[in-house]
C-alpha cells in the first residue's frame, strides 16, 4: 500500500471511534516497514490513549518478529501528533524516543497547545516529517474540532420542533407536534454534540433528559443549564450528567467560556424565548427545523414573531427531506 492508500484507511477506520473519542477528534496511526503493515491504532475513547500509542505499543510486540528496529518504521498519522502532555502523554516525544525514520501526517493539529509543535519536536529530533496528505478530509472529518480552533467558540446548532402554523407548544399541556421518527432522529442529532443546553423554562415545564437514546456507545454530552429562577437538580436533566449552570444572561459571555476548553459543538434545545436571544445574538451557526402537519392554532404560542422569521436572521437553506409525516430543514449562516 502506497501513503495515500494507507492515510484514506487511517482516516476511514478512525471514523469508527466518533461518538466514544468525543470531544476529542478522531485519529487513525499506521506504523509501515516499506509498504508492509506492522500495526495500527487509533483513538478510541475520550480520555484514553492517543492514536500513535495505541499503534506503537502493537508494533512493540512484534519488534524481533516483523521488524528489529523503529529506524526501520515509518508512522502515517491522519492529524499532527501531539506535543502537549494531557491526560495521556506526548504522542511527538514517544515518536522520538522510539526511533522512527519518518512521519506522514495528514493535518495539523489546530489545537493552540499543539498547532506544529509536534511537528517541531519530530523534526528537531531528525525524524523526517511529510505533512498534509489528505488534510483536507482530515479537516472535514473533524469539522466541529476545528471550526472551534479556527473561530475560537464553539459550533452552535439550534433545533426546534414547528407546528405547521409556526407554533412551539401549547402553555398548559403537554402535547407532542412531531412524529416518533423524527424525535428517534433528534437523538442522533445528540449524539453528535458535546454539549446539550436548555433554558430554566423548559427544565421546569418538560423535565426533559436529554440525553442521547441511541443503540450505540456515546461518550455522553455535557449538559448547560441558563436560569435566573430557582430549579431543581433532581430534574432528570441533571441525571447522570455533569451540567454547568449559568444564572447570567449574556449568551455571549456564556459561550466565550467554552473557548479554552474541549467542548467544540453546542446543541441548544430550549423554548422560543431564549431560542430567540441565541440566534438574535447572531451565534448560531446551524439551525434545524423539524415540522409536523399538525397545526396548534389559538392555543399555541408561536416560535417567531412575523417581523424576526429565520431568513431575517441571515439563514439559507441547505438541505431538507421528509421524515415520516414531518418536514426536516437545516439552515446554514454560510449557505
Ligand atoms: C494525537 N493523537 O489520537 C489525538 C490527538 O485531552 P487529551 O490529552 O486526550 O488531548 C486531546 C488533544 O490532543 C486534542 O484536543 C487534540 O489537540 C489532540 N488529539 N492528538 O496526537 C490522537 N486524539
Ligand atoms: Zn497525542
Amino acid at each position: 500500500m502506497n501513503y495515500e492508500e494507507l492515510m484514506l484507511r487511517a482516516i476511514t477506520k478512525a471514523n469508527k471511534f466518533k461518538y466514544t473519542a468525543k470531544p476529542n477528534p478522531v485519529v487513525g496511526a499506521i506504523i509501515i516497514q516499506g509498504s508492509e503493515i506492522i500495526s495500527e491504532g487509533y483513538h478510541e475513547v475520550y480520555g484514553k490513549n492517543h492514536a500513535e500509542i495505541n499503534a506503537i505499543e502493537e508494533a512493540q510486540k512484534h519488534l524481533g518478529k516483523k521488524f528489529e528496529n523503529f529506524s526501520d518504521l515509518s508512522l502515517i498519522c491522519t492529524l499532527e501528533p501531539c506535543s502537549h502532555v494531557g491526560k495521556t502523554g506526548s504522542c511527538a516525544e514517544f515518536i522520538v524516543k522510539k526511533g522512527f525514520k519518518k512521519v506522514i501526517i495528514g493535518a495539523i493539529d489546530p489545537n493552540p497547545k499543539v498547532a506544529g509543535r509536534g511537528i517541531k519536536i519530530l523534526e528537531s529530533n531528525n525524524i523526517e516529517v511529510e505533512y498534509g496528505l489528505f488534510g483536507d478530509l482530515v479537516e472535514k472529518q473533524n469539522k466541529n474540532f476545528f471550526y472551534k480552533h479556527k473561530n475560537n467558540k464553539p459550533y452552535i446548532t439550534v433545533k426546534i420542533a414547528s407546528s405547521l402554523d409556526g407554533m412551539s407548544h401549547i402553555d398548559t399541556e403537554r402535547v407532542f407536534i412531531t412524529s416518533e421518527s423524527s424525535r428517534n432522529d433528534i437523538q442522533k442529532i445528540r449524539a453528535d454534540h458535546d454539549a446539550i443546553l436548555t433554558g430554566g423554562n423548559t427544565l421546569r415545564n418538560d423535565d426533559p433528559d436529554m440525553n442521547a437514546r441511541v443503540d450505540f456507545s456515546v461518550n455522553p454530552a455535557k449538559k448547560i443549564l441558563l436560569t435566573s429562577k430557582p430549579y431543581s437538580n433532581k430534574s432528570k436533566f441533571f441525571k447522570n450528567a455533569c451540567v454547568d449552570v449559568f444564572e447570567i444572561n449574556n449568551l455571549s459571555k456564556i459561550i466565550d467560556s467554552y473557548k479554552e476548553n474541549e467542548i467544540c459543538s453546542i446543541l441548544v434545545e430550549a423554548g422560543p424565548k431564549l431560542v430567540n436571544s441565541f440566534l438574535k445574538e447572531g451565534i448560531v451557526d446551524e439551525l434545524i427545523v423539524y415540522t409536523s402537519e399538525k397545526k396548534l392554532e389559538k392555543r399555541g404560542v408561536n416560535w417567531f414573531q412575523e417581523n424576526n422569521a429565520i431568513e431575517n436572521y441571515g439563514f439559507k437553506l441547505e438541505s431538507s427531506y421528509k421524515i415520516d409525516t414531518d418536514l426536516k430543514e437545516i439552515f446554514k449562516k454560510d449557505g
